[in-house]
């Protein structure tokens, strides 16, 4: 499937782009409840649902392993509307480099300013080598703590070009429950504060980058071997999981 024009534009020219209504109100609502267990599973596994490098406080739940705990989420990793904008970015040559989800709580802050590529990549950051392809699982306002983007950082090649009052800058990135955000992995952003009583914005991030990038999850090491056979081949390939033997055939 191809991403159609309107999408590739808009990663272009502002770096990222917003496709409505991906998915239908129950798939969100069944994979809301599901992020809630994941964030659970988390807890009863000794996983920090808080890391107090990234964000100011506690209110910002961050929930990792989400495939092995549960498989809806591969799902998503493969989905054709998913697939369609990493392929316009980064060809048929990537791997999936992280998924893993952020549920702001009222009172959540603002987490440290940053880009996706240069969390993975020094500079010069010349090319669009990743995607953050965004799965909105509540409506995201600026209220409730929408990412905040800086315009026009998607062209930026070194953080010399960073202004220093970045933070007055930025812009939210608003959108309904079952859209996709898709954001060019150099453009600088940071979660927004959630300044309402009692509305919780939940994103799930599964993160795409070029194939020569190392992964920022290994997961050959995050997979339960049941979980690993589940996959096709095709995601185990994504996921980083092709063996050298597989690869030499393939070759072969
Ligand atoms: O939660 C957000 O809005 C942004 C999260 C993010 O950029 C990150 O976790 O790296």
């Amino acid at each position: 499937m191809e991403l159609p024009e309107r999408y590739a534009r808009s990663l272009k020219e502002q770096g990222y782009c917003l496709i409505p209504d991906v998915l239908d109100t129950p798939s969100v609502q069944n994979l809301r409840q599901r992020l809630v267990d994941a964030a659970k599973r988390n807890v009863e596994q000794g996983i920090p649902t808080h890391v107090a490098r990234l964000d100011p406080n506690e209110k910002n739940v961050r929930i990792f392993n989400v495939i092995d705990i549960n498989p809806a989420f591969a799902e998503l990793i493969t989905h054709p509307s998913a697939l369609s904008l990493v392929r316009h970015l980064l060809a048929d040559d990537f791997l999936v480099s992280d998924v893993n989800a952020n549920i702001a709580q009222p009172g959540s802050g603002s987490m440290v300013i940053h880009s996706d590529l240069a969390v993975v990549l020094p500079p010069p950051w010349t090319q669009p080598w990743s995607i953050n392809v965004i799965w909105c699982l509540d409506n995201v306002r600026e209220e409730n703590g929408a990412t905040r983007y800086l315009p026009g950082s998607h062209k930026f090649q070194t953080m010399n070009e960073l202004p220093e009052d970045m933070a007055q800058e930025m812009m939210p990135l608003e959108a309904k429950a079952g859209s996709i955000l898709a954001m060019d992995g150099r453009l600088w952003h940071t979660s927004g504060e959630n300044r309402t009583l009692d509305e919780e914005r939940a994103l799930l991030f599964a993160y795409y980058t070029r194939s020569f990038i190392q992964q920022r999850c290994d997961f050959e090491v995050e997979l339960s071997d049941a979980t690993k056979a589940t996959l096709s081949p095709e995601l185990k390939k994504w996921l980083g999981l092709e063996s050298l033997a597989d690869a030499a055939r393939t070759l072969s």
